[in-house]
């Protein structure tokens, strides 16, 4: 059964008679899913048919064909997988506003469930369709281990703060899923979705391409998965702040895509017998930091912009703002990776080709832009835009977060105060080569 917790009622309405519709968005997978497992309990005690339908938008907060694709091939995995299990998966083109209420009419949807998301994007999609059906809505938080609203009904101030109601809660939600059943009330057969139709309404960038390193889908991820618990993961807790080390577990372009459940990865690393000290610095990241990023952007309508960054932080920019900066860069000379650090070209290159930045070069690669830009703003929105252009786990709440920590003090503190950066934490090309073998990484991403 799911946790009623995980549920959040949208709309008014009491009893819908009709199929039950899962509109998926943010949690695109057959299994492991909260939210489909939801709608199959209401279809089963209604004994009604269960249908599942994406809404494809042209174009995604810019999303290039990199993310675009890797998504397509995911879902195409997802009609498969539910093919399986009885279940009908549609695929409608174009804005939810209209498509989704189009689709609830048109098959009669008695109840609709749909996914969690803190992004502003799909709480207005949620919000319209909502004033356009009269049938129950309910959002499921199928997407963090502790619902968002559960784990704190504020925006929190860090780790330090979260951790705690975080701790006090997860054995009672870090628990094993059931299984999707075959769906006893759906008539067999139905169309299939015809996927290059779905591909010729994207209006995207197709100047960043694909990468063929991570293979997108369930499957994939479930194999990415078991390769990091057997080999990756032991070393972690040492290795995982040097970009030279492959010892990230890579998971975070499934997470971004909804195409592995953050619980099954805590579920499974919390029971193998691989070092304690690196389970425990990994599910740190896996699960406060995550989920903090989520109540970073579920509770601070700004996130994406510095009105979102804390008070003593702004106040800190403001008082830099006219500092001299030694070097300034346009949006091109970035994206290019023009500038006169290598270590930063070399950040931006491993971004640009291989769509995943590694987490610790991320940092440095952010903070840089505040020290190399007119303003923190103009920081801040060049970091976003090719952030969300290169990385396949891009425009996710994890960045938005990231960017915000990095350019505006978001769940850090004060610093000793120092030019343009004030008392932002900074970080320079020294304390990377105290870290890290600076040459090794270079040799590995020439300009
Ligand atoms: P692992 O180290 O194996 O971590 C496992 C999981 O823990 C990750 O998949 C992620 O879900 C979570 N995690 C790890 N580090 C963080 C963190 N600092 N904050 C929140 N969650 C974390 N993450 C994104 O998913 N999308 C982004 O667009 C993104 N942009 C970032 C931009 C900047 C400037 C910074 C500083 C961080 C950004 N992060 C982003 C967070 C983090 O760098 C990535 O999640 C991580 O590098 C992904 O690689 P991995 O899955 O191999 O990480
Ligand atoms: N969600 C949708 O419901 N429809 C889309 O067409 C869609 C496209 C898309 C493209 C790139 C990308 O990074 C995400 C995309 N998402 C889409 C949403 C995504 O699954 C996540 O829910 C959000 O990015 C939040 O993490």
């Amino acid at each position: 059964m799911t946790d009623k917790t995980r549920i959040h009622k949208l709309n008014e309405e009491q009893t819908g008679v009709g199929p039950v519709l899962y509109w998926m968005t943010r949690d695109q997978r057959a299994v492991d899913n909260w939210a489909l497992l939801y709608a199959q309990e209401i279809a089963r005690e209604q004994k009604a048919p269960l249908k599942v339908v994406f809404c494809l938008v042209p174009r995604f907060l810019d999303a290039t064909m990199r993310q675009c694709e890797f998504m397509l091939k995911g879902l195409e995995e997802v009609e498969l997988t539910l093919r399986k299990y009885n279940i009908p998966f549609y695929l409608v083109a174009g804005s939810p506003e209209q498509e989704i209420v189009r689709f609830i009419e048109k098959v009669g949807a008695g109840t609709v469930i749909t996914d969690f998301s803190p992004l502003k994007i799909h709480r207005a999609w949620k919000e319209a369709v909502c004033k356009s059906i009269d049938v129950p809505f309910y959002e499921v938080d199928a997407h963090n281990i502790i619902p968002c609203r559960q784990a704190s009904n504020k925006q929190e101030f860090g780790a330090y703060t979260i951790r705690p109601k975080i701790l006090r809660k997860i054995d009672s939600y870090l628990i094993d899923f059931p299984r999707i059943e075959k769906h006893p009330f759906n008539k067999p057969g139905g169309e299939s979705v015809n996927w290059e139709k779905a591909r010729s309404t994207l209006k995207i960038d197709t100047g960043v391409g694909e990468v063929d390193w991570i293979l997108p889908g369930e499957k994939a991820a479930g194999k990415m998965l078991m390769d990091f618990i057997d080999t990756r993961l032991t070393n972690y807790a040492d290795h995982r702040n040097d970009p030279n080390k492959n010892t990230l577990s890579n998971l975070s372009p499934y997470l971004h895509f909804g195409q592995v459940s953050a619980q099954r990865i805590a579920f499974e690393v919390r029971k193998t017998r691989k070092k304690k000290q690196s389970r425990d610095s990994f599910l740190e990241e896996l699960i406060v930091r995550r989920e903090l990023s989520d109540n970073f952007c579920f509770y601070n309508e700004h996130y994406d912009s510095f009105e979102g960054f804390p008070a003593w932080a702004q106040k800190t920019l403001n008082e830099h703002r006219d500092d001299t900066r030694d070097r300034l860069y346009t949006v091109d000379d970035f994206e290019q990776a023009r500038t006169h650090d290598p270590l930063w070209n070399a950040a931006q290159i491993e971004m640009a080709t291989t769509g995943k930045m590694h987490g610790y070069m991320r940092m440095y690669w952010a903070k840089k832009m505040l020290e190399w830009t007119e303003t923190p703003e103009e920081a801040q929105a060049v970091a976003i835009y090719l952030n969300d252009r290169y990385e396949l786990d891009g425009r996710d709440p994890s960045g938005y977060a990231g960017i915000a920590w990095s350019i505006g003090g978001m769940h850090d503190r004060a610093w000793t105060e120092r030019p343009v950066f004030g008392k932002i934490r900074y970080m320079n090309y020294n304390g990377c080569k105290r870290k890290f073998d600076v040459d090794a990484y270079l040799k590995k991403f020439p300009v």
